[in-house]
């Protein structure tokens, strides 16, 4: 992993499906040299212990630490940072309308999508193991695995009529729904083969500089996890 001595850090876990939101949108907006990366290891829980807490009330990755030690959490406020650093907006939309469209894609592929797969993840699996998942409700869980999976139908026939999840331009809705199919991939959820204009987005996607570099940072991490 990068560790250069950038002016931003970044605490995460490499292959997460969050933290590749914010991965994703640092390489789309060619920020890695100024950005360094700082391991919390979620399958021990050390997101839970009060020194990261401090960091983030929440408790979850990834979150982002400027040069003056201010703390932004949640993906798409950190997203929203990166992309107003310097030079014009490009994944959180330039005009009001796009904004509202993006952020409002965004949170429905959070809300209905990915936040879904994640709550069936921590309540219908064995999630993070028996020290980090302390209460579990599997009931809940699989209601929210039917909603994502909902979801995918919904979101196969946005893609039926415009060419990215937010409109004609691809944006951080698109990197949200891109962390559904990675955290899909890590629960074995599979999307249905019907929802073939959201499979041909999705094919599109892994295409991208950005996603490439993801896949190849997380296979060469996975292969020399000691590094990291
Ligand atoms: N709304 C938050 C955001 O957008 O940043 C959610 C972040 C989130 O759930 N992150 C996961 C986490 O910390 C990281 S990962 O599962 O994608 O790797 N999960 C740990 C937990 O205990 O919930």
């Amino acid at each position: 992993m990068n560790n250069n001595p950038a002016a931003m850090t970044v605490y995460d876990w490499f292959d997460g499906p969050y933290p590749a939101r914010v991965r994703i949108a640092i390489a789309e907006k060619d920020l890695q040299a100024r950005v360094r990366f700082e391991p919390v290891n979620l399958w021990t829980g050390e997101h839970k212990q009060p020194a990261f807490l401090a960091k983030n009330y929440s408790g979850t990755l990834p979150v982002l630490e400027l040069e003056d030690g201010s703390l932004i959490a949640e993906c798409t406020a950190i997203t929203e940072y990166l992309d107003n650093l310097e030079g014009p907006p490009t994944l959180t939309g330039a005009t009001p309308f796009e904004k509202g469209t993006i952020h409002m894609m965004s949170r429905r592929a959070e809300l209905e999508l990915l936040d879904a797969i994640s709550v069936y993840f921590h309540h219908a699996t064995p999630g993070l193991g028996p020290t980090v998942e302390l209460y579990q409700n599997a009931e809940w869980g699989r209601r929210q695995r039917d909603r994502a999976l909902r979801a995918m139908a919904y979101f196969d026939g946005v893609l039926r009529t415009q060419p990215y999840i937010a409109g004609a331009a691809f944006s951080m809705a698109d990197i949200t729904v891109i962390g559904a199919f990675i955290f899909a991939a890590i629960v074995k959820l599979e999307v249905p083969a019907q929802h073939t204009a959201l499979h041909a987005w999705h094919r599109r996607m892994l295409e991208r500089p950005s996603v490439i570099a993801w896949n190849r940072m997380v296979e060469e991490t996975a292969l020399n996890a000691s590094a990291y």
